[in-house]
């Protein structure tokens, strides 16, 4: 009977114990896993998108290079030197001629439909609900919330030798950058130095961070949970060094968030201090360059 109560204790406790964590509900996490072939699930409908399209494309390539491979080993069993020693004459074949420059031409003009669709989609935010402005660093990640608070907060990984039982290696950060499940974010993105890129594979969202612009793009999230990604574009020796996570919560509890991270910044903090208020010259960076 003890036995039974206290299996019955540590159930509620490992079921119950996510729950109980200070701010965060539900530990769902979207991570890359070892030998995924696949693209990760999609976490909104942008992904949902680029899977359609991808899938499309797919198809469309396979089944081409089937029919192409089955054409040549066609002609190199039947007209072949010793099985067709007298070859044709022919030169011309109007219908053919025809068919093999309109067929493709209808196979492009499918697969540009979707897709020029798919990049205006993802280029302007719809009805934004916040933004957020990603400044990439050599080799680190600022988030700044310039309509929530007007602080930002710098996001690093969590180097090995500092890793917590359940964090993830090369994955996890010190700070990760909070947003609102279900509303439009919009994304600028630039940096300090060098070209990086701001990547997270199930938010389907990939855009360079590009010192001197500013870059739009936009995501929402569905369901609560760590989303993540990484620096997408070669960018010196710790490249591989700057993950991001994406971690969506409820309105009320990003809400409590900014609220107790700008008050984090507005106290005495020491010169170089996270998180830290905008200054004035960033609020000039809001516009977007094409
Ligand atoms: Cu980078």
């Amino acid at each position: 009977m003890q036995l039974f109560r206290r299996l019955c204790a540590a159930l509620t406790l490992m079921t119950m114990a996510p729950l109980a964590m200070p701010g965060w509900g539900g530990a769902f996490a979207q991570v890359p896993k070892p030998w995924e072939i696949g693209m990760q699930p999609a976490a909104n409908l942008i992904k949902q998108k680029i899977i359609d399209l991808h899938d499309l494309v797919f198809w469309i390539i396979t089944l081409t290079t089937i029919f192409v491979a089955a054409l040549l080993v066609i002609v190199m069993v039947r007209f072949n030197a010793k099985a067709n020693p007298i070859p044709s004459k022919t030169s011309h074949h109007t219908g053919l001629e025809i068919a093999w420059t309109v067929i493709p031409v209808l196979l492009l003009v499918i697969m540009s439909i979707p897709s020029f669709r798919l990049i205006y989609y993802q280029d302007r935010t719809p009805n934004p609900d916040l933004t957020i402005k990603v400044i990439a660093h050599q080799w680190y990640w600022e988030y700044a919330y310039p309509d929530n608070g007007e602080f930002s907060i710098e996001s690093r990984m969590i180097r090995d030798e500092n890793l917590k039982p359940g964090q993830l290696r090369m994955l996890d950060v010190d700070n990760q950058m909070v947003v609102p499940v279900g509303k439009n974010i919009r994304i600028l993105t630039s940096s300090a130095e060098v070209i990086h890129s701001f990547f997270v594979p199930s938010l389907g969202v990939q855009r360079y961070a590009i010192p001197g612009r500013v870059i739009e793009t936009w995501f929402s999230v569905d369901k609560p949970g760590v989303y993540y990604g990484e620096c997408n574009q070669i960018c010196g020796a710790d490249h591989s060094r700057m993950p991001i996570a994406v971690h969506a919560v409820s309105a009320q509890e990003f809400k409590a968030w900014t609220e107790q991270t700008k008050k984090a910044a507005q106290a005495d903090a020491p010169a170089g201090a996270q998180p830290r208020l905008l200054a004035a010259t960033d609020a000039t960076a809001n516009q977007v360059q094409r």
